[in-house]
């Protein structure tokens, strides 16, 4: 199963990521929550200019909306996130069905979100945020407590820091860099560290290198070996952590040689942007995550707390929703430790996703009465055994040209995806 070519470049944990024990839990979990969460939410989105216009952007807004450095330190000193409930955020994870937690614990503005001894550009030391509170400690002991697995963000890229833009003063920069990461594997014990900002950008001064991504890997590697780690850590690819990470779009096929994660936004900004009620339907997120699981990748999916802290009322319903479709009948089965199964060529009609000799026909477009669902089928396999999860409605199975027809006695279970359980038997 799998490819046993460790992909291209060079493997930061000197094993194989789709095979080794370390990456295990993250193969099998296939659903976590982004959270982007900085001094940027305090702006929810909106920066009131002097002319009465207002520039709106999310986590980017300092750059997009050219926010003085001034302004924007002013606004981070007010920033004061009381309501930030830790618990409630690892339920909402837990209630979608997510199984680890991606938070930003520094973005590209260089505002760390836990109390780093680095630098005063934090939560702890410019906010008007409760000084004893460490919402990365607390957001650690509920993840624990609820089995939930807890990794964080960093931005290479830093908009604050003076040496960063200077080559000559980037070394400077790169042993903060270290520290804070140091810093954040001693305190919290993360199991995954997400990487950004390493990319080529319209800012012809970022100075990263693939030798600063290969160091930085050894360097991770030293911190703690079981650590897993996307690929946005050295330029171009040349290094490439365990895993690629496809940014609002899912591949159309299973990847070769790469293990993957889809991140995405539940409407059309990273960070709390009050104006942004584009929001994604349950139904299309259900399908983004069958869709990915099928093809043997991650889903991860993203929520931007707002200036108090509080994740919005839209992105909790729709989560629960996801949530409920995962616990209804088991249908969670077709997605978690679940992947591209290499029988059946993906269906017009929804997904196919495999486990050992389950096959799980994720049906999205239900058919007419008496209609069949065609499987294309790749390889000689044969079919022992079709049920309809959470119903006991027979589903008749017939050899058909290149492959079988399922042809269901009755309608779907549900208005999101209806899932069919095939016992395959794919011979000696
Ligand atoms: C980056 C950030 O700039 C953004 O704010 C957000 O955090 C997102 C998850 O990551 O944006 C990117 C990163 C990589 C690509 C595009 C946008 N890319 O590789 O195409």
């Amino acid at each position: 199963s799998g490819a046993t070519a460790a992909g291209p470049g060079t493997d930061y944990a000197h094993d194989d990521p789709f095979t080794s024990e370390r990456t295990d839990w993250w193969r099998q979990d296939r659903f976590g929550m982004f959270i982007h969460f900085g001094a940027y939410s305090n702006w929810e989105g909106e920066y009131p200019r002097a002319d009465g216009t207002v520039c709106r952007d999310a986590e980017w807004i300092q750059r997009s909306c050219k926010i003085p450095t001034d302004a924007y330190e002013k606004k981070a000193a007010t920033f004061d996130p009381a309501d930030f409930d830790a618990k409630a955020v690892v339920k909402t994870a837990k209630d979608a069905g997510m199984k680890y937690i991606v938070i930003t614990s520094k973005h590209h503005e260089g505002y760390a979100m836990w109390p780093t001894k680095v630098n005063s550009w934090n939560l702890r030391d410019h906010s008007s945020f409760d000084k004893n509170r460490d919402i990365l400690a607390e957001l650690k002991k509920a993840a624990d407590d609820a089995g939930i697995k807890l990794g964080f963000y960093y931005s290479i890229w830093d908009w604050h820091d003076p040496d960063f833009p200077d080559p000559a003063t980037f070394p400077k920069y790169e042993k903060r860099m270290y520290a804070q990461l140091k810093e954040l594997v001693d305190s919290y014990d993360p199991a995954l560290l997400w990487f950004d900002g390493e990319w080529d950008t319209e800012d012809p001064h970022n100075p990263w290198t693939a030798r600063d991504g290969e160091r930085l890997e050894a360097y991770l590697h030293d911190l703690d070996p079981d650590l897993v780690v996307n690929n946005r850590v050295g330029k171009r690819r040349v290094v490439d952590g365990d895993y690629g990470t496809p940014e609002q779009t899912i591949p159309d096929a299973p990847v070769d040689g790469q293990l993957w994660e889809s991140c995405m936004t539940l409407n059309g900004h990273w960070g709390y942007a009050r104006y942004d009620q584009n929001w994604k339907s349950p139904g299309s997120l259900v399908r983004n995550l069958l869709a990915t699981s099928s093809r043997s990748g991650n889903y991860l999916l993203n929520v931007g707390p707002d200036s108090r802290g509080g994740i919005p009322r839209q992105s909790v319903d729709r989560l629960k929703q996801m949530g409920d479709w995962l616990r209804a009948d088991g249908q969670g089965e077709a997605v978690y430790g679940a992947r591209y199964g290499g029988l059946v060529d993906e269906p017009a009609w929804g997904s196919v996703s495999r486990k050992g000799d389950v096959l799980y026909a994720a049906v999205t477009d239900w058919p007419a009465a008496g209609q069949p669902l065609h499987l294309k089928a790749r390889t000689d396999f044969k079919i022992a055994h079709a049920r309809v999860l959470g119903s006991d409605q027979e589903v008749t199975v017939t050899r058909s040209g290149d492959g079988y027809d399922l042809t269901p006695s009755g309608g779907p279970t549900n208005d999101i995806a209806t899932v069919v359980r095939l016992t395959v038997d794919t011979g000696p």
